[in-house]
């Protein structure tokens, strides 16, 4: 197996909590997952990236650790998971463990004995700081600084035992670790390679690239343009990050004996860093999972929700491209656990689910980078219905109810912006069958089902071949087939259109043209240099037609097409 194996990989997300629950207690669980395993392997993906299964008090749905080498009760036993392991093999599906190392849940042995006292040896395993001088410990404006927490509110919180401040970039129940003790950092290593040595085949770094951070702490600057306690200029990809990401490379990566995987999830992070992190040279991470499309629809933060305009997804995705062209390596998704889903997003979850949802599968899979999809992704999953703040489970939304309704705000707006971006939109139950619950649970699920799902269900695309299961499992088979599809160089066509994606890929003598409108009316378009591709192939469509204009001067409300042709050498 090439070193660079996951380059030609496809990567399918498992949230467990609403994957698939055969215990019948509504919620997802190690079984579960067994159980579907042929569903996975069906679709023809390569790896597995697995949510925290870790034991957790659950404040974030498991990104708060209190134990890393064991798994939670509620989804199973290390015994199941051995097996889970085991049964992925078989089926030549590797393992991608999420792992949560920036912070740790409050309730983990590391944080309860590091906050018993000032003096005890884990003290200085998390960041503890005594208030602002000249203030009142433990009052308002006393926090040692004025950072905002990702979920509302401070991003310290006072101690009366020790009379000090802990840091939490997250929820209160999320305290940070401090990267810059080097005991903490051998801890974390020797965790790693346990699971390694248990099967595990790489991990997604959660919020990596904040491990490293400005050791003074200082208060971010407060200007008009610059969003109210963002703390981002000092806690992203700090001074150390490079050095840190290198030694657990040497500690970890390098020494096992087997093609791993390994990914930077890094809010945040420029295409000049990224470049520097999955640099092969420099021994740090594969490939990083970064965030600025995800912004393309979001104002001054994620609840400033602005009209979606195509140019702006394109030049985002074209930046990347380019940055990235002459090295390193990213990530391709529309969809994950902390995203509503994207055929509501930038879609249209109406008259034209279906053929947007594979208009947006289409354009993203045919880019480079290594495509990620989300559970329900390949069924063209929606957001939800949401009736008030009751259907809400995430901490994120529910805290950001709470301020902004305290501050004011009517809950009716409140509401309606999260109906649109809440994480929750992901992480309704995965739509197996149109059967009770959708088939997800015998039980009562821990969220509510989507009400759409007796027509959008994995057992009906099962049987429909024209269904997005399908085409899904189309795109996924290009890029195994094609090594243009992984290797070749990017060329964004039509910038500036409103309605159409285009850009071509080439490697070698063997281009394509990919095509999307993103819209629901019909679109002229000018395929540049279109005699080029007068002989060329139509490998995918989502438009049935009896006959095809090829290349097409139209494309249909949401329609794409792929096209491949040989380059002639005179051409260059
Ligand atoms: O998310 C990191 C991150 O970028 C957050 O800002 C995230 O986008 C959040 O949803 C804000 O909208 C990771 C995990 O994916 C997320 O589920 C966790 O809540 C978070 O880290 C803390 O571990």
């Amino acid at each position: 197996m090439s070193e660079q194996w996951w380059k030609s990989a496809v990567v399918y997300q498992v949230y467990p909590r609403s994957f698939a629950d055969a215990d019948g207690d509504g919620t997802g669980d190690l079984r579960g997952i067994i159980g579907r395993l042929d569903y996975i392997a069906a679709l023809g993906v390569d790896v597995v990236w697995l949510s925290p299964v870790y034991p957790s008090p659950m404040d974030d749905n498991g990104y708060d650790v209190s134990d890393y080498q064991n798994i939670d009760p509620l989804f199973g036993t290390l015994s199941d998971f051995d097996e889970l392991v085991a049964k992925m093999h078989e089926r030549g599906l590797k393992l991608m463990m999420d792992l949560v190392v920036n912070h740790t849940s409050d309730e983990h042995a590391w944080f309860e004995e590091s906050r018993t006292s000032k003096y005890s040896a884990k003290r200085d395993w998390y960041w503890w700081r005594p208030a602002r001088p000249g203030t009142t410990p433990g009052e308002r404006g006393a926090e040692p600084n004025n950072w905002d927490s990702f979920f509302s509110g401070s991003a310290w919180t006072y101690d009366k035992d020790t009379q000090e401040y802990y840091l939490h970039l997250f929820s209160k129940k999320q305290p940070d670790l401090n990267w810059e003790n080097p005991e903490v950092r051998e801890h974390v290593y020797d965790m790693m390679r346990w699971w390694l040595d248990r099967g595990v085949d790489g991990f997604r770094m959660d919020v990596i690239n904040f491990i490293s951070k400005i050791t003074d702490l200082p208060d971010r600057l407060v200007s008009q343009a610059e969003v109210p306690g963002d703390g981002t200029p000092y806690d992203f990809s700090r001074p150390r990050i490079h050095e840190f990401l290198h030694e657990m490379n040497k500690a970890v990566f390098a020494p096992a004996d087997k093609a791993l995987v390994i990914v930077g999830e890094m809010p945040g992070v420029t295409v000049d860093d990224a470049v520097l992190f999955t640099d092969p040279a420099r021994c740090e991470v594969d490939m990083v999972f970064e965030f600025e499309h995800m912004g393309v629809d979001r104002g001054h933060d994620k609840w400033d929700i602005v009209p979606f305009a195509l140019p702006s997804l394109k030049a985002s995705l074209a930046h990347w491209q380019r940055g990235l062209a002459e090295c390193g390596w990213n990530s391709l998704y529309w969809n994950n656990h902390d995203q509503p889903r994207v055929v509501t997003r930038f879609g249209d979850d109406g008259e034209f689910r279906v053929r947007s949802a594979k208009t947006l599968g289409t354009v993203l899979h045919m880019h480079r980078g290594t495509p990620y999809i989300y559970q329900g992704e390949e069924l063209g999953m929606t957001n939800t219905v949401f009736e008030d703040i009751d259907d809400f489970r995430d901490i994120e939304s529910i805290n950001h109810f709470t301020e902004a309704t305290s501050l004011g705000e009517p809950s009716a707006d409140v509401l309606e912006k999260l109906r649109f971006m809440s994480r929750d939109n992901a992480r309704t139950p995965m739509q197996w069958d149109d059967t009770a619950h959708a088939g997800f649970t015998k039980g009562e699920p821990w969220i509510g089902v989507n009400p759409n799902y007796k027509v959008i269900n994995a057992d009906a695309q099962a049987l429909d071949e024209d269904s997005m299961l399908w085409h899904y499992r189309r795109l996924i088979r290009l890029r195994h087939e094609l090594p243009v599809v992984a290797h070749g160089n990017f060329t964004m066509l039509l910038e500036d259109d409103p309605c159409v994606y285009a850009f071509t890929r080439r490697l070698g003598d063997t281009e394509l043209l990919v095509l999307g409108n993103f819209s629901s009316q019909q679109q002229h378009l000018d395929v540049p240099d279109v005699e080029s591709w007068l002989a060329s192939e139509l490998l995918l469509g989502n438009v049935f037609r009896e006959k095809y204009d090829d290349p097409p001067s139209h494309l249909a409300p949401w329609e794409s097409r792929i096209y491949r042709r040989r380059i002639h050498r005179r051409e260059g």
